[in-house]
């Protein structure tokens, strides 16, 4: 296989990919690669772009290194050191031993059930070389796992959707496509908005940044765009903006749909037809049920929203061919599912489900991918076998585990119990990136006799385990690169060699695999190039029927080939709609279920049988606010992928002093006496965090704003933490789940308060390597 192409002259282009999109590759005169822009993405992104520079490169993980603790003492060695303990560096063919050693260890003595494999998170882009199916497949060889089930991303909507219309994957897959939307749609209302910073992405890498120009399509064909949240910049260009008390929505909808049945404006065919549960919907909304109509009036005092705003917007959903969108963000809170069930409540009275230019959406905006309209197929892929174990968590409840082995909790209708875990073992994610309550979560992270973690960069994850094995980066081993709906198959070829004693995520496991005597199980005796070209034939064979795909050294010369387009427009549920006997949904009526018999049936105070208005866990409604009267909402940031590249140049040119900022609206600012730029402590009872002000008119009062991702930056690495340096919400989040039935996290549903920062400013320590016994060769 040809890696290098040192006189790149355009005939063999060279690609990187990454999950926010595709780089040409440059050369210097010395073969040095460097990354541009691609010239064919309509909108390309900076992120990434840095990712070769020394600044990023400095941090990474170079060798095996273990916590001196545990390597002196054993196994739970002051795990109270775990953060801020030195590490020892080993070579390779040791780090195989000892790791394989603790892993025979804990499964001799307690089993595969001891094992947390659930290692949620991203990784890189690539499909040979995704950390996920590694871990997997490598943990599965040896017995199986607990594992984690349903997402950070999207946790209670997966759970909800498929007793009420489909799996959330498939819905998500079927998104109407934008040019479907230009030519039908007039009304898009978009609850949290479709904010372009979060469209740089797809999970596999996008091919050319579509939604920018798609939105303009539709604006110039006259359709308008309303911004339903507390932030402006959640649509950015013309839009009417409606700003929203965060985590009322659901009180909106439940308005809108007041309206509709009032003043006759909803389908009654389409209830009918399509729908189950459309009388008790009906008597909730019209206070028959619970003595509280849902009135318009009844809203305004939750939402903020004037009245006539809503009765209104109403009258122009019905008269109009309307979308009705839901971010993501609108679920990952506190009764999460709700926000789902009462837009797709909404969508169902206006009718338009099923219809070219209306129905709902869970996902505009939230990646590049939604709404495309390229073909739907699933990528290569490496095979993760078979996990013995069935003990599993809903994802987000990681730090309840770990904190009450044997205790019990409830999940979409069954009642379980925590596993006893000893091993945490991690590829490709950042616990102290995506969990809440961080300062809890460090108690939680004390408990496991050993955590084990292969990385990339000396993060906080990193600093906190035990065993940290160097992960190469995507530009330093070839892979594969697709992502469905994206319209292309990219080589990633390896540019460079990994630094330092980095080594891809397959050879760490093989490596390990054999010092167990299970090499031969876990590669099949392939190289990872062999394992390249095998899961490519593969894909070629599964696709055939569609797709006519070049063999692989023809694929792997061209660097990057398109797929045709999708035949035809995409609709969503437009099979249903066309003929619900021939296409009934999965759903126990094979209708919608805007009444889940099933969900009642659980018999959940916190998610009853229909969309319901409940109030969340901390919101601008709450007592607490007499304390804490900010709602502080984490949104995904602008200049990187979570805490992805959070050290590089372009994430660092958004901090101010080297933190991060903090929206606040200018009312707020004022009334505590801060102006811009001011450094602010941001807390509440759980925690506190520095940022840097950032005051703006654009931003709902009482509602302050900081993107995840920079670095956990704790003065002090212990549930006793008072204070984060960098700017990290997670120190401030409350971790408990959105409801019974989906556990999932609830990082939007958050109190604060913020006052200037006195005192001497601690200075930002998340982007310095941890202290190594010895001297360290070249670092
Ligand atoms: N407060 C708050 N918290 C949130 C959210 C929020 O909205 N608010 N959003 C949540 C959401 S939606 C998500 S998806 C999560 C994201 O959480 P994560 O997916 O955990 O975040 P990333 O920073 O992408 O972490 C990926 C890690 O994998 C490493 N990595 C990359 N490539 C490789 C590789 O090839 N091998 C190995 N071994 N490692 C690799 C990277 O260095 C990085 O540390 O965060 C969640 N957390
Ligand atoms: N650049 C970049 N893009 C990304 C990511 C990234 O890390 N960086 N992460 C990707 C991932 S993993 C995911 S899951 C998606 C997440 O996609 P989303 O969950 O949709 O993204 P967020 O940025 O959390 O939220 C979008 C907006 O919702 C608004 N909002 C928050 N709460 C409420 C509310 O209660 N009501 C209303 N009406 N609005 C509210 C906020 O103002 C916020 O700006 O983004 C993806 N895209
Ligand atoms: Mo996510």
């Amino acid at each position: 296989m040809k890696n290098h192409n040192p006189h790149s002259d355009g005939f063999a282009p060279e690609f990187a990919l990454g999950h926010w999109g595709l780089h040409r590759v440059v050369r210097d005169g010395a073969g040095k690669p460097g990354l541009r822009q691609w010239e064919a993405d309509a909108n390309p992104t900076r992120i990434g772009l840095d990712q070769l520079s020394p600044e990023v490169q400095s941090l990474r993980v170079r060798r095996p290194s273990f916590r001196e603790s545990w390597l002196k003492n054993g196994p739970g060695a002051d795990s109270d050191r775990r953060g801020c303990d030195r590490f020892v560096e080993l070579p390779w063919d040791e780090a195989h031993e000892l790791v394989g050693r603790e892993l025979g260890r804990v499964i001799g003595e307690y089993g595969n059930r001891a094992i947390f494999g659930g290692s949620y998170g991203w990784g890189s882009a690539g499909r040979f070389h995704h950390a996920q199916s590694q871990i997997h497949r490598f943990l599965n060889i040896l017995g199986g796992y607990v594992r984690g089930r349903d997402s950070y991303s999207y946790g209670a909507g997966s759970v909800v959707l498929p007793h009420i219309v489909a799996p959330m994957e498939q819905l998500l897959d079927e998104h109407t496509d934008w040019t479907t939307l230009a030519e039908h749609n007039e009304l898009f209302v978009a609850f949290g908005g479709i904010p372009l910073r979060n469209t740089q992405m797809t999970a596999g890498g996008p091919s050319s940044h579509r939604v920018r120009e798609a939105m303009d399509r539709m604006r110039s064909r006259g359709v308008r765009f309303v911004n339903i949240s507390p932030l402006r910049q959640d649509i950015e260009g013309a839009a009417e903006w409606i700003p929203i008390r965060p985590n009322t929505d659901v009180a909106l909808m439940l308005a809108l749909t007041h309206v509709l049945l009032t003043e006759r404006l909803y389908d009654a065919s389409f209830l009918e037809r399509f729908c189950v549960g459309a009388e008790q919907v009906r008597s909730y909304v019209l206070g028959e049920s619970d003595g509280v109509p849902k009135t318009p009036n009844w809203a305004s005092g939750i939402t903020g929203i004037p009245v006539a705003k809503m009765i209104q917007l109403a009258r122009d959903m019905a008269s109009l061919s309307t979308m009705v969108n839901a971010s993501w963000s609108l679920q990952r809170q506190s009764h999460g599912e709700q926000s789902y069930w009462a837009l797709v409540t909404l969508a169902a009275h206006l009718g338009q489900i099923g219809q070219p230019g209306g129905g709902f959406g869970i996902g505009y905006g939230t990646l590049n991918s939604v709404g495309s309209n390229e073909l739907r197929i699933s990528g290569p892929r490496l095979s993760q076998g078979r996990n013995p174990v069935g003990e599993f968590i809903p994802v987000a409840r990681i730090a309840d585990m770990l904190l009450n082995p044997g205790g019990s909790y409830q999940y979409d209708g069954g009642t379980y119990r925590y596993p006893d875990i000893r091993l945490v073992y991690w590829a490709g994610g950042n616990p102290f990136h995506h969990h809440q309550d961080l300062n809890r979560f460090m108690s939680a992270w004390q408990r496991p006799e050993t955590i084990i973690i292969h990385e990339q960069f000396w993060n906080s994850s990193a600093k906190a385990a035990d065993v940290v094995l160097p992960a190469s980066m995507t530009f330093e081993r070839n892979d594969v690169g697709y992502a469905s709906r994206e319209g292309h198959l990219v080589a990633m070829r390896k540019l460079q060699q990994p630094i330092g004693d980095a080594r891809s995520d397959f050879d760490i496991f093989n490596g390990i695999a054999r010092a167990m005597g299970k090499g031969e199980t876990f590669s099949e005796g392939r190289t990872a190039e062999q394992w390249l070209e095998h899961i490519y034939a593969e894909f070629r064979a599964r696709v055939g029927q569609q797709i006519s795909l070049p063999d692989f050294e023809s694929f792997w010369e061209a660097g990057r080939i398109e797929i045709p387009q999708s035949v035809g427009p995409t609709v969503m549920l437009e099979a249903f709609r066309a003929d619900p006997e021939k296409h009934p949904l999965t759903t126990p009526s094979g209708r919608i279920e805007l009444f889940s018999e099933t969900i009642a049936s659980f018999g959940y105070e916190d998610c009853p049988g229909q969309a319901t208005w409940m109030e969340p866990v901390e919101w601008l409604g709450s007592d607490a606010t007499s304390r804490f009267p900010l709602h502080l909402l984490s949104q995904e940031p602008r200049r990187r992928l979570h805490s992805q590249l959070d050290h590089s140049a372009y994430s660092r040119e958004g901090k101010v002093h080297g933190r991060e900022p903090v929206l606040i609206s200018r009312a707020d600012a004022r009334a505590r006496g801060i102006s811009e730029g001011d450094v602010v402590r941001v807390f509440n009872d759980r925690g506190a965090c520095l940022a840097a002000a950032k005051v703006t008119e654009d931003l709902v009062q009482g509602v302050a704003i900081i993107a995840t991702g920079a670095w956990f930056d704790p003065v002090q690495w212990s549930p006793e933490n008072r204070l984060e340096k960098h700017g990290n919400p997670n120190a401030l989040t409350i971790d408990v789940g959105a409801s019974k039935l989906s556990q999932a996290t609830v990082a939007q549903s958050c109190l604060v308060e913020i006052e200037p920062f006195q005192g001497n400013l601690p200075e930002v320590t998340a982007f310095r390597l941890p202290e190594f016994v010895g001297e360290s060769p070249n670092r």
